[in-house]
């Protein structure tokens, strides 16, 4: 069953991962992993681009060095400490110590980010495996504090893009960079290897507004306990550790998630999320309205 939804011009645009209806529905991808030639010239050789196509993730050790992560912290440093950057609404707090969770926008913010996401280290991967040029769909610095900083539950990233930011397609990639150690206690990212290639539609419509809480806490758009236990079994989960500068490239539809992180040990990384200038956003295919464009881009200037 694929329903259609109109773009803000005439044309329509298939939708081929309906979500949000009145029931939970598993349906396979549509959608190419790596859309560019599994030998394209980069950063990536073919071997990492096949993983990357089998697992929806590839682990990179050491991306950046430890002198330029050096630079990064302190850039996070300076603007959460920035009463300005606390007061924007592209700051997002924790639920429970009002500490600043995540700061969106940050490569627009900063010239020093705005560096990281032109880096051909960043950039160029990104176009290897979209097989195209690129836009920031979105980006963000997450601190997650320790001692308390809420983790995200489950989730495919995809599912909320297209259902509330109108990417027709799964032609998107995020890099997390780790700007602090990830250590299997401080509450690291999760990813079901595999689960990219099936798409969950979630049971529920999109509250208005509802990225005022799903930032905190994700509720549309969450998988059942069924369901997860199905991918989980199917599929097992991968814990992802790593030394400050080392990232983590992953697929728009992995199914992730991370942990509470309680330890005094803050677990802070900058996340990225490229999209194909051949997937701009539409209209959402299953909300009201669309979110700011902050944290869903409109600005589909490719990146240079
Ligand atoms: O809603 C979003 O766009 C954001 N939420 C999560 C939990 N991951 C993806 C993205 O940053
Ligand atoms: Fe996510």
């Amino acid at each position: 069953m694929t329903m259609t939804t109109t773009t803000s011009t005439t044309a329509t645009v298939t939708d081929l991962y309906p979500t949000r209806g009145t029931s939970e529905v598993l349906v396979p991808r549509q959608d190419p992993v790596v859309w560019g030639a599994p030998d394209a010239p980069g950063p990536i050789d073919p071997a990492g681009l096949q993983s990357f196509e089998r697992d929806g993730f590839l682990a990179i050790d050491e991306l950046i060095s430890k002198d330029e992560v050096a630079v990064y912290r302190r850039e996070l440093e300076r603007l959460v400490a920035d009463p300005a950057i606390r007061a924007d609404e592209r700051s997002i707090v924790e639920p429970k110590s009002n500490e600043i969770r995540s700061v969106f926008e940050v490569h627009r913010i900063s010239e020093v980010f705005a560096n990281l996401v032109r880096d051909e280290r960043v950039v160029g991967r990104a176009r290897q495996i979209l097989g195209s040029d690129v836009y920031v769909h979105q980006s963000r610095i997450n601190v997650k504090p320790g001692f308390g900083a809420s983790g995200f539950y489950w989730h495919s990233d995809f599912e909320t893009w297209h259902a509330e930011d109108g990417l027709p397609n799964m032609r998107t990639v995020s890099v997390s960079i780790a700007l602090t150690e990830n250590y299997d206690t401080n509450g690291g990212l999760m990813i079901m290897p595999g689960s990219h290639k099936t798409f969950l539609g979630c049971a529920g419509a999109t509250p208005k507004d509802n990225y005022k809480k799903s930032l905190q806490m994700q509720d549309a758009g969450t998988p059942s306990d069924e369901a997860l236990t199905q991918l989980a079994s199917e599929y097992g989960i991968r814990l992802f550790t790593g030394k400050a500068g080392s990232a983590t490239w992953f697929d728009c539809n992995a199914m992730h998630g991370s942990g509470d992180n309680i330890t005094p040990f803050p677990r802070s990384n900058v996340f990225i999320v490229f999209n194909s200038v051949e997937n701009t956003a539409v209209e959402p295919f299953a909300a009201p309205v669309r979110r700011p464009e902050f944290i869903g881009a409109r600005d589909f200037t490719p990146v240079r």
